[in-house]
């Protein structure tokens, strides 16, 4: 493999650990003020975090080719309210999407049509991340941020599915 692009795909599996150190931050701030189920969210989140990166770490290693586990970003874990932790995890998977966009561009320059065909996985899924996200913020716009209707908010946030990994024919 191009050995520009294997560096960005092991830049992008710190990336994928540091977004999982992210939401663990977010999650426990959550627990912290009460907010159980925007808690329960953050936590499978995390745990997609997780995969994303050891998916990125298994290709390489089907590749034959060098990965590098990195040390992790400690998260930050003070928020002033449930819309900032929001906000920010929407911004964060914005600058993931965009990434991960960059990884495509490299493998196409590369002209690497297997590492350009696995990436399509991660294009997908970042439609979905940012998805999430947006979605919340779209309810909490409705009904405004504060008593009532952030419970609501994160009685729906607790109602997540745990994390099941997919099989590979599901990938
Ligand atoms: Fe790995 O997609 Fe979120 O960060």
């Amino acid at each position: 493999m191009d050995k520009k692009l294997v560096n960005a795909i092991n830049d992008q599996i710190k990336a994928e650990f540091d977004s999982e150190y992210i939401y663990l931050g977010m999650a426990a701030w959550a627990l912290k003020e009460g907010y159980e189920g925007t808690a329960k969210f953050m936590f499978i989140q995390a745990d997609e975090e997780r995969f994303h990166a050891m998916k990125f770490v298994k290709f390489l290693g089907e590749m034959d080719e060098k990965i590098v586990i990195p040390a992790v970003d400690k998260p930050e874990t003070k928020f002033e309210s449930l819309q900032e932790i929001l906000e920010k995890a929407y911004e964060h998977e914005k600058y993931v999407t965009k990434r991960i966009h960059n990884l495509v561009k490299l493998s196409d320059e590369a002209g690497d049509p297997a590492t350009n065909d696995f990436l399509s996985w991660y294009v997908a899924e970042q439609i979905e991340e940012e998805n999430n996200f947006r979605n919340v913020l779209k309810k909490l716009k409705i009904t405004g941020a504060k008593g009532h209707a952030l419970l609501m908010i994160d009685q729906q946030l607790g109602q997540r599915a745990p994390f099941t990994p997919p099989t590979d024919a599901e990938e």
